[in-house]
């Protein structure tokens, strides 16, 4: 896929903030610093469209990308940070929740997680609300480059016992570095947007 444009449309904590526009929507989730705001970066292939590595636990608002009029890529609020407060674990829950529950356009959920790391409780609560709730998923084990090539299997083993993914649920491999699974999620994302 060639982005040819590609913006920071809206900001938002909460729905009156959500872009007008009815664009349909891909939506990044996982834990503050697996690499969300990155792979936004990669897949839109630009450097800094998102901002990487901002004081993880600190963003939180939903950015919606806008990629070529076509769709948007929603990066949400990471959660997991073990520094927040309870006000603030809250205000995320609320924020993050609302977006999830009442957003009609969207059409599929990457969940991201750090191949090189079990999944977390949090992980798992949030696996069990995405496989509960029909929505399209596919789950991405961030940063592969930093394992080696035969370690990568038996990670996403690990990944899939770990959270309970089913057969017909992907876990593909991903690196924000060096492109790696690129084109495979652009595919997912293609068959999951229509029109485009
Ligand atoms: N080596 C490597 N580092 C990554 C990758 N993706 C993200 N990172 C690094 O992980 C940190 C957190 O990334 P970021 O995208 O800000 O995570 P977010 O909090 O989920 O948005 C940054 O230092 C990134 O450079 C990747 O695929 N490979
Ligand atoms: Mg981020």
């Amino acid at each position: 896929m060639v982005v040819k444009n590609a913006k920071l449309e809206a900001t938002a904590v909460k729905p009156e903030q959500y872009p007008e526009k009815n664009l349909q929507e891909v939506v990044f989730v996982g834990r503050s610093n697996v690499g969300k705001s990155s792979i936004i970066n990669s897949l839109a292939n630009r450097k800094s469209l998102a901002r990487v590595g901002s004081t993880p636990g600190k963003t939180r608002v939903i950015n919606f990308y806008n990629i070529d009029d076509k769709l948007y890529l929603v990066d949400l609020p990471g959660y997991g940070y073990a520094g927040v407060s309870k006000t603030m674990k809250a205000s995320w829950g609320n924020i993050v929740e609302t977006y999830l529950n009442t957003r009609e356009n969207i059409q599929l959920i990457i969940m991201l997680v750090d191949i090189r790391h079990k999944p977390t409780q949090d992980d798992k609560i949030m696996y069990e609300w995405l496989a509960a709730n029909m929505v399209r998923h596919v789950v991405v084990a961030s940063k592969a480059d930093k394992i080696s090539r035969s370690a990568i299997k038996p990670r996403l083993k690990e990944i899939k016992d770990a959270l309970g993914v089913p057969d017909e649920v992907k876990i593909i491999p991903y690196s924000s570095e060096n492109g790696a699974g690129r084109d495979e999620l652009w595919t997912m994302i293609e068959e999951s947007i229509s029109g485009i």
